[in-house]
């Protein structure tokens, strides 16, 4: 707990741009979680090494990630808000907790397996033991809650597995976290294959609405996503690009499929691309504007960025410390 609230984690790569998936799976939800929790929100760039990086891309796309933080809605004075690479109390933790790990736990990992199939040339170290660091992440803010989508669940079970390891060799030291998944619809699929979730990562730049695209290019994007030749606007599963459509439409302006389905009774599939394409760029043009603005008032970004990496490293080194006394480490006197 932290000035009586539970505590909530959750962290998103500078890898790739933002999707309309990625904000509304899961930044639009952290926003309406700010109040009720004491929320930490990292830009996880240490994870982002893990796979080659352009050096000048990363600073610019963690930067970016961070400035989309804040305009979507997450306030830097009420969030923790900071660069996971700017607490170095993440990798410290992360070499102790390497050693109460498995070999085996670590090869079970299902993102592991994916993702050196995909980077077969560059199978490191820190892509085996990336989930230790995000177990690190978690850990070292006595972590209650972490939202993170399904996708991250065998990750978080090893968080909660190594918190409850060393708590049993030592006492308690960690909180064991949970788990908060997103209700089920709060996918969204490709524009171009319904069947798969819309990704950061996806090759086809159609297939995903990116947070900085354009109105132009949201509305193409919206005219050229695959439909079907049934000619209704229904919501049901036989339909998965209407579905989508009507998800996205939805999610942005607040209506349920029902209302949604009642107005486009009788209207083309043109008409709803149309309107999907208008209730997006009525989310994305004032999350571009305050993006920019951001960018421009570097004094502004520079005390966020200090002001919440101290203290984010306030917190974390408090549990560093009590984790380095509880394993032994010889305890640095301090200076008279
Ligand atoms: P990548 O393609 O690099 O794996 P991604 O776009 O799938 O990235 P992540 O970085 O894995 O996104 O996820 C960040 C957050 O966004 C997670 O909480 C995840 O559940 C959520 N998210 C990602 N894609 C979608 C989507 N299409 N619909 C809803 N939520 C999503
Ligand atoms: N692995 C996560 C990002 C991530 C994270 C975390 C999420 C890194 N550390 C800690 C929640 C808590 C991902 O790829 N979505």
């Amino acid at each position: 707990m932290i000035n009586d609230k539970k505590v909530l984690f959750s962290g998103m790569q500078a890898t790739g741009n933002l999707t309309l998936g990625n904000y509304l799976g899961a930044l639009k939800n952290w926003i309406s979680l700010s109040d009720e929790f004491e929320c930490f929100y990292c830009v996880v760039d240490e994870h982002s090494i893990t796979v080659r990086q352009d050096p000048a891309t990363l600073r610019k796309r963690a930067r970016l990630l961070m400035e989309i933080y804040i305009a979507a809605g997450l306030d830097p004075e009420k969030n923790t808000i900071y660069y996971q690479s700017h607490v170095p109390q993440h990798a410290e933790l992360m070499w102790i907790l390497n050693c109460f790990t498995y070999m085996g736990e670590l090869n079970r990992m299902t993102q592991f397996k994916d993702k050196s199939a995909k980077h077969a040339d560059n199978i490191n170290a820190g892509l085996f033991t990336y989930p230790v660091l995000m177990a690190a992440d978690i850990l070292l803010y006595q972590t209650d809650l972490v939202p993170v989508g399904i996708d991250q669940k065998q990750h978080l079970e090893l968080a909660r597995t190594i918190a409850e390891r060393m708590n049993n060799i030592y006492g308690p030291v960690f909180t064991v976290p949970e788990g908060y998944y997103p209700k089920i619809g709060a996918k969204i699929m490709s524009l171009q294959d319904p069947a798969h979730k819309m990704s950061k990562s996806d090759e086809n730049p159609n297939g995903s609405i990116y947070l900085m695209d354009d109105a132009d290019t949201v509305a193409r994007k919206c005219r050229r996503a695959v439909t079907d030749s049934e000619g209704v606007i229904l919501y049901r599963d036989e339909q998965p690009g209407i579905k989508n459509l009507l998800d996205i439409y939805c999610a942005c302006n607040g209506k349920t499929p029902e209302m949604a389905v009642a107005e486009f009774e009788g209207k083309g599939y043109g008409v709803l691309k149309d309107a999907v394409a208008e209730s997006v760029n009525a989310i994305l043009s004032p999350l571009q504007a305050r993006v920019k603005e951001l960018d421009q008032d570097k004094d502004y970004m520079d005390k966020i960025i200090l002001d919440n990496a101290d203290k984010a490293s306030y917190y974390a080194s408090k549990t560093l410390r009590k984790v380095q006394k509880k394993i032994g480490y010889p305890e640095r006197p301090r200076r008279k």
